[in-house]
């Protein structure tokens, strides 16, 4: 089954949308595997965010998402990184659609509230930077064959 690394950044505890951003996930049908929370510092944000090291706002997004604690969490489920990124919206807020996190709860392209994989891929090599083998739970839900047909 698929997997897919979540971050709620700084902005998401700052402003007390935990609970609603990951029930949204979970309320979707996503399960998930591994959740802690953290005080990412600047290697591990810089190691994250490499692809966008010469990006403008690069220095920018490592200081907001070193500026306070975030919570970390795997996410599985059929096709798990695209729900993921379709539920989150687009990563301007202002240009997310309503229904969507980033959509209903955001104003601001540097302060969306939320982190997802971008591929099954990506996933992989962020699920190894925010998680140790030990840290992800293997279990099964008896709900399962209700939210998934096969
Ligand atoms: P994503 O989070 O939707 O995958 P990316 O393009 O991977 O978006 O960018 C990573 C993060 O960098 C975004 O979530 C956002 O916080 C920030 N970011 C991206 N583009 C801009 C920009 O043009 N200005 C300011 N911040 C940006
Ligand atoms: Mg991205």
């Amino acid at each position: 089954m698929q997997k897919t690394l979540v971050l709620l950044k700084p902005d998401a505890l700052q402003r007390g949308l935990v609970g609603e951003i990951i029930s949204r996930l979970e309320g979707k049908g996503l399960k998930i595997v591994a959740l802690k929370m953290l005080h990412m510092d600047e290697e591990l944000a810089k190691r994250h965010y490499q692809i966008h090291k010469d990006k403008s706002f690069f220095q920018d997004l490592v200081k907001h998402i070193t500026s306070a604690p975030i919570i970390a969490a795997i996410f599985e489920g059929e096709n798990a990184v695209d729900v993921v990124r379709r539920t989150m919206g687009e990563t301007d807020p202002a240009l997310a659609l309503p229904g969507t996190i980033r959509g209903d709860l955001a104003l601001d392209i540097g302060r969306n509230l939320i982190h997802g994989s971008d591929s099954e891929q990506t996933a992989e090599e962020e699920i190894d930077i925010f998680f140790s083998e030990e840290e992800i739970f293997h279990y099964s839900r008896e709900i399962e064959r209700w939210i998934t047909e096969s």
